[in-house]
């Protein structure tokens, strides 16, 4: 990609209208985010628009991708739905030439979170839990939150999500629990 109209349309080829603009929504969010709490805006910008490159590809593609780059078992046999931010993570590499080594670890771990997460890593996580097509119930509260507590505004949003997986008897990724604790414990 030889500039950034190029790279759009290369994404947009990966998806279905509705994800493009959810990803258009994480680049703005996640560039406002950077500004607020100064995180690199270009940086969150290129890792929202990158976040869920392979969102929408086969889940054999994805399992393809991480079973020939190593990945661990608990990956590979857990919840498909992460699969995607690991893949896209590989793919921006090894595909779009993406090097930089933050913008490729808030893709990576857009979805679970982990333990000591970047600036950049928590902008993108809870810009793409805000962005402004995004509406479910609680959505509101994580938006307040983000406006002065990034950390409080994540904690809320990851939590959230272990409720509700906890409420379709769904695994929790021990990442995703890992994060939660430790920006709770952060607090204390
Ligand atoms: O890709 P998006 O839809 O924009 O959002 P996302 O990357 O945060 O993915 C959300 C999905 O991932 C949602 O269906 C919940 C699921 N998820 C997130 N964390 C975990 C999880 N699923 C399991 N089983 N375990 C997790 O820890
Ligand atoms: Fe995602
Ligand atoms: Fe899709
Ligand atoms: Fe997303």
């Amino acid at each position: 990609w030889s500039n950034r109209e190029a790279l759009l349309e290369k994404i947009r080829a990966q998806m279905h209208d509705k994800r493009y603009q959810h990803t258009l929504g994480v680049a703005a969010s996640a560039k406002q985010l950077a500004e607020r709490f100064g995180a690199d805006p270009e940086k969150a910008e290129l890792a929202g628009f990158l976040h869920d490159y392979c969102k929408c590809w086969p889940v054999e593609k994805m399992l393809e991708i991480l079973v020939r780059h190593d990945m661990p078992t608990e990956l590979l046999e857990g919840e498909k739905e992460l699969w995607h931010a690991f893949a896209a993570a590989i793919v921006i590499q090894t595909e779009l030439g993406v090097t930089d080594t933050e913008i490729l670890q808030a893709v990576r771990y857009h979805t679970t979170g982990r333990a000591g997460m970047s600036m950049l890593e928590k902008v993108v996580c809870v810009a793409d839990y805000i962005e402004p097509n995004r509406n479910y119930p609680g959505v509101e509260e994580i938006r307040t939150l983000a406006q002065h507590d990034l950390d409080a505004a994540l904690a809320h949003a990851l939590g959230g999500t272990i409720r509700f997986l906890i409420e379709k008897q769904k695994t929790v990724f021990p990442l995703t629990l890992i994060a939660y604790n430790d920006l709770v414990s952060q607090k204390g």
